[in-house]
């Protein structure tokens, strides 16, 4: 291995960014199933472990029933019973929540990141981009991203059939939507279009299209994976991430793995990557010693019996940091 990194895990016990609950479970099964016993056997130093605590989401004038575990999280569109008014932001689902903690875990990472650690933050649901990589821009001001995902989490108020806010982590991060989220610790954009790869894609919305067109944004679909191996995608994307770049975060959602094998999941979508792809993307980009910062996130224990997913992140963690064969 080449030298270890001090590490520091964040784990983020958050889904109200999701449509479903249960991903706010992901980092305790992450840990549980072993993950800093891991790292430290690779050689790295995990220096601290922290918690970034979810604000509870306010209580409703008129009372529904709070959904449990993998049922549909709700907004006040949900009560159909209800003849309240709909907040002002009602296409931007938990916008107050997901804004708290995303503040809250962009300073954590800002700290860590200035601190020249590793920051390694556990989701959750993938709204957590957002602090993730804010916290990361106050140190990084030219930062590439590599997106790993099924979906392309461009999605705005205004083009998301969900209104929820892990759908539009991406965008925000590139200075549109809310200015609540764009602008959240420190001035948009975060993120250049151009230092931006997306790897996995294969369910987007129109908007979200229109979006990559329009910006020019650098997108590897499961049909280009396909085509052209898994290989040169990375070495492609390496490329493009490292030029005037100052940094690289790896963004991972679980879901850009096929629900074969990552079945623990909120919106599986199927022809993902398979477990030997996505390990070898991760293991080149190890190999690259490009990375400075990652985030697994959308890991829903509630949503399996075995825990195979949550353990599928610890392999794939451990992977983008180094672990070898021999
Ligand atoms: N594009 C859809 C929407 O905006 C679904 C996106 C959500 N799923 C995620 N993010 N896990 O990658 O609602
Ligand atoms: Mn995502
Ligand atoms: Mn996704
Ligand atoms: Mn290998």
């Amino acid at each position: 291995m080449n030298k270890p990194h001090l590490l520091n895990v964040i784990s983020v016990p958050f889904d109200l960014g999701a449509g479903l609950r249960g991903a706010s479970l992901g980092p305790e099964a992450i840990i549980q199933a072993g993950l800093v016993r891991r790292l430290r056997q690779i050689g790295h130093v995990v220096e601290a472990t922290a918690t970034v605590h979810t604000p509870q989401p306010p209580v409703r004038r008129h009372k529904t029933p709070s959904p449990a575990a993998g049922q549909p999280a709700g907004g006040p569109a949900a009560d159909p019973a209800s003849d309240a008014p709909a907040p002002a932001d009602s296409r931007l689902k938990h916008l107050d929540e997901v804004t708290a903690i995303n503040r809250e875990l962009a300073h954590h990472v800002a700290a860590s990141a200035a601190g020249g650690r590793f920051p390694l933050v556990l989701g959750g649901d993938h709204s957590l981009a957002i602090g993730t990589i804010s916290g990361l821009a106050q140190t990084h001001r030219r930062l590439g991203v590599l997106w790993f995902d099924a979906h392309s989490d461009l999605n705005t108020a205004d083009t998301s059939p969900s209104g929820n806010l892990h759908g539009m982590s991406l965008s925000a991060l590139l200075g549109k939507g809310h200015e609540r989220l764009t602008r959240l610790g420190g001035a948009a954009p975060k993120v250049r279009p151009e230092h931006v790869v997306m790897i996995g894609l294969r369910d987007l919305d129109p908007g979200e299209k229109a979006l990559i067109a329009a910006e020019g944004i650098h997108c590897f679909t499961m049909h280009d994976i396909d085509k052209l191996g898994m290989a040169q995608v990375i070495e492609e994307a390496i490329r493009i991430v490292s030029r005037d770049t100052d940094g690289v975060h790896v963004s991972f959602d679980i879901d850009s793995v096929d629900p074969a094998e990552a079945p623990g999941t909120g919106t599986p979508v199927r022809g993902g990557l398979s477990y030997r792809e996505a390990h070898l993307a991760l293991e080149l980009l190890a190999e690259a010693r490009i990375v400075t910062s990652a985030e697994f996130v959308e890991v829903n224990p509630a949503l399996e019996s075995d825990g195979r997913t949550a353990k599928l992140a610890v392999d794939l963690i451990c992977s983008l940091l180094g672990e070898t064969i021999l």
